[in-house]
């Protein structure tokens, strides 16, 4: 049996993040986490970093390689109607994103962790948790066939939205809000400079379309489809012809072709469960909370849940204080919610519904000419997204 302090289940950029600032604070902990370290830093997920995971990830020393290699954003671009339009973001709010791959981010946390001795158990199976209404908690695992146990005093649930930790909690000590979209992203990575500097985010009566970057060579594009779609329906011509589009428009700009090195389809959904906490198990990121990307705010909130999370622990370990702990999860959930309502708003004003009038489309146009006409709706937007 291992004792640690707080045994961590998942290294996401949650669980691995969190690892990491409780051993700043000179808290042990172990992350356990059901794939191996090549294939969680070579997962293909999120870009954009609001200014406060920056400045988090700088100030923790894991920000280096961010700070070299990662695009500072001062704007972003809202395109219909043919046209583009600049949200000003820097100048609006003082801000900027940083735009820099989720598993960049991974790897440098996986990094720090090992160099300073920490322990991370990767390819783990049949985690279960016991005892999470004692001042024991366990977890339970299968590693290089063995069967392991981990004696904690407490339990963070960073497993993602299809961990074991939040399926945990009775069902009578939970309660789940959810939304799903009747469609999903379709996802690809270009071998191709892009033809814009600032991400772009496409309204058309095809569809949503998204111009984002992941290097100067490096093009991340999406398009709303339909979730059960199929990638093989999908050759590169088709993209091409779909993304030209969804793009194209009277000024004659034209999203840069290049060679497709990998496709997905991301389902979109909203969920959030309430609280956040079950006795000694502790809920943080993906795990406890599910935005569509259009907001780009999922990475951004699970940091924002284990900078509160640490905070919490470690005022505990000091002083054998409850008070941050207890308020946790109602301290984590305002943001939450806050990027609940950012990510469902830019979601519907900017996709194309099955049950779409065309007096709704009209709609969505009017509502996006009056954000980028209003500086107090261009703010509105500029400070949610920078965060
Ligand atoms: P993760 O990243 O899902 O990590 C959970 C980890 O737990 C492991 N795991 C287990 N380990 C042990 N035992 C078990 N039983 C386990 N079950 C699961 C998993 O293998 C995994 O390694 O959750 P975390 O750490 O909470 O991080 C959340 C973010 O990954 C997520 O919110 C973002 O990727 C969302 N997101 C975006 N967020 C942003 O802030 N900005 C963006 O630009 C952005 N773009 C995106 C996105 C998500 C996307 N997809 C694919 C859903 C774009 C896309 C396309
Ligand atoms: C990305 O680059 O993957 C990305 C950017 C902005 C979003 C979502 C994803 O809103």
């Amino acid at each position: 049996m291992r004792k640690t302090q707080v045994a961590i289940v998942g290294a996401g950029p949650a669980g691995l993040l969190l690892s990491h600032l409780l051993h700043l604070e000179g808290i042990a902990s172990v992350v356990i986490e059901s794939r191996s370290r090549a294939e969680i830093e070579a997962t293909i997920r999120a870009g954009v970093l609001e200014q406060g995971t920056v400045d988090l990830l700088t100030k923790s020393g894991v920000g280096g390689r961010m700070q070299r290699e990662g695009a500072v954003h001062e704007g972003i671009i809202l395109r219909f109607a043919g046209a583009s339009h600049r949200i000003a973001l820097t100048e609006l709010t003082g801000r900027a994103i940083t735009v820099y791959a989720q598993h960049e981010v991974i790897k440098d946390l996986v990094k720090a962790r090992l160099d300073a001795g920490g322990e991370i158990l990767f390819e783990v199976r049949d985690v279960a948790l016991e005892g999470l209404d004692s001042s024991f908690p366990k977890v339970n695992f299968l590693w290089k066939n063995e069967k392991q146990q981990i004696q904690a005093d407490f339990v963070a649930g960073c497993d993602g939205f299809h961990g074991i930790s939040r399926p945990t909690i009775p069902l009578h000590r939970r309660t789940e809000f959810k939304r799903n979209y009747p469609f999903g992203w379709f996802g690809i990575l270009v071998e191709a400079p892009s033809a814009t500097d600032e991400l772009i985010y496409a309204h058309h009566e095809r569809g949503f379309a998204l111009v984002s970057t992941r290097s100067p060579q490096i093009q991340r594009l999406y398009f709303q489809c339909d979730p059960a779609d199929d990638v093989k329906n999908w050759p590169d011509a088709r993209i091409w012809e779909e993304l030209h589009a969804r793009l194209g428009g009277a000024d004659g700009w034209k999203v840069t072709e290049g060679r497709v090195f990998q496709k997905g389809i991301i389902a979109m959904r909203s969920f959030v469960v309430e609280p956040m906490r079950h006795g000694r198990l502790f809920l943080a990121g993906d795990a406890a909370h599910i935005v569509p990307p259009t907001g780009a705010k999922g990475l951004n909130l699970a940091v924002n849940d284990v900078k509160v999370l640490s905070e919490a622990l470690s005022s505990f370990y000091r002083g054998k204080n409850e008070e941050l702990l207890n308020a946790y999860s109602a301290t984590a959930l305002k943001r939450v919610w806050r990027a609940q309502h950012f990510s469902s708003w830019m979601t519907s004003m900017l996709h194309r519904f099955h049950d779409d009038t065309p007096f709704q489309h009209r709609l969505q146009l009017a509502e996006l000419d009056y954000v980028v006409n209003s500086r107090a709706k261009a703010l509105t937007l500029a400070e949610s997204y920078v965060g």
